[in-house]
């Protein structure tokens, strides 16, 4: 359950996060025992030091990042010191970081555009696209995403009025047919009416910033909004994208972004939170986030990862001398579904072990299927509860 701690000013300032992968041969979750949490150092004041330093067992030493400082604790000590508002906000940080993720739920990609990235043109006429998201949904999508602007990188942007009229068909007809579905839009009008015709779901790549009426919308109608970092423009973003430390960077924008959507009445049940794979970063910033997913987890909120058929996936194997289908027929082979198929089920695998809770997909039925046993390998007494 989310704690609101985790997002007050306090925690905005010291920027907490649970450290997942510290050193080499650290397991793939944290410890439930063991609270490992990265906060900033100078905005630590220092009663607050004194009083994290006084927990038994605790140790504070240099962070991972320029400035910042890591508190190591026995999770046990952390409640006796939940007098001190630091502490109070480490054990939350800890307690959400450690939460059993649910079993991973698979949003099948349904692009209603001539130009998305991968299969942009295939569903621009609304019969093919509503015959797309059934299939989506028979091969195991739980919920089908509709998007009528590429937000691929160098995409421009389309006029809402245009959107509007690609989505809106194929909402209402695959709601008809009983389909969860999510509307993948930047602008609040489009999203309104996707919700009038059936969505039950925003995914907003721009977390509420591109217009202003996002977030008001999302608390009025209450549904599920998905808020994803991303780092300049669609058309610019992957021009120069630079960070410092990638994760810690996208924690405190969407830590940001989840305050606002509060401020606004939005209800902290209702959000989940997305890296924004291949959104202004490169290869080493996309497998960062896919390393570090489970950090992300510290927020208390589900996690959505996109990671299926991005381009990063091609920068991987060329950089490490495999040219991939790609990038010897181009965007074409990546359209027909033959290209990156492994690179995106192996990404898909990481962030489930990682704790990911959601996964974007274009490949329903393999990564369904992927999700369900990577799940069973990050827990390992799921078997025992399924029915045989
Ligand atoms: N990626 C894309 C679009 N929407 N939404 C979320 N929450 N997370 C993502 O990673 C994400 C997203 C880009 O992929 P795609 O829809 O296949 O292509 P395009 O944007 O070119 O339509």
């Amino acid at each position: 359950m989310t704690d609101p701690r985790l997002f007050d000013e306090r925690a905005r300032r010291l920027a907490p996060r649970a450290l997942h992968f510290p050193r080499p041969g650290d397991p793939w979750r944290p410890a439930p025992d063991r609270a490992r949490v990265v906060v900033r150092g100078d905005a630590l004041e220092p009663a607050e030091r004194a009083a994290l330093a006084a927990l038994a067992g605790a140790s504070l030493g240099e962070g991972p990042g320029d400035g910042e400082l890591l508190v190591e604790a026995p999770a046990r000590a952390l409640d006796d010191g939940a007098d001190s508002p630091a502490v109070a906000l480490l054990a939350a940080t800890h307690r959400a970081a450690t939460a059993p993720p649910r079993p991973p739920r698979v949003l099948g990609v349904l692009n209603a555009t001539p130009d998305s990235f991968s299969d942009g043109g295939r569903h621009l006429d609304p019969g093919d696209a509503v015959a797309h998201g059934r299939a989506l949904a028979a091969a195991g999508a739980d919920v089908v995403d509709v998007g009528g602007e590429s937000t691929r990188p160098g995409a421009e942007p389309v006029p809402p009025g245009v959107e509007r009229d690609r989505v809106l068909p194929v909402v209402s007809a695959l709601a008809a047919e009983g389909l969860e579905l999510s509307v993948d839009t930047r602008r609040a009008s489009v999203a309104a009416a996707a919700l009038d015709a059936g969505a039950r779901w925003i995914n907003d790549v721009s977390a509420g910033r591109d217009d202003p009426d996002m977030l008001a919308l999302a608390a009025e109608r209450d549904v599920p909004l998905v808020l994803m970092h991303r780092q300049g423009t669609s058309r610019t973003m992957q021009t120069d994208p630079r960070y410092g430390d990638v994760v810690a960077e996208v924690l405190e924008f969407l830590r940001d972004r989840v305050a606002a959507c509060l401020a606004a009445g939005v209800r902290p049940e209702r959000l989940v939170v997305d890296p924004g794979i291949g959104f202004g970063k490169r290869l080493p910033h996309n497998l960062a986030l896919l390393r570090r997913v489970g950090e992300l987890r510290s927020l208390g909120l589900p996690v959505l990862v996109g990671a299926s058929r991005k381009s990063f996936i091609a920068d991987a194997n060329r950089a490490l001398g495999h040219a991939g289908p790609e990038d010897r027929h181009g965007r074409e082979a990546a359209s027909q579904g033959v290209a990156r198929t492994g690179g995106s089920l192996a990404a898909l695998t990481v962030a489930v072990l990682g704790g990911a809770e959601l996964l974007r997909v274009h490949d329903a039925a393999a990564s369904a299927e992927a999700a369900r046993l990577a799940a069973l390998v990050r827990d390992a007494d799921a078997l025992d509860a399924a029915p045989r």
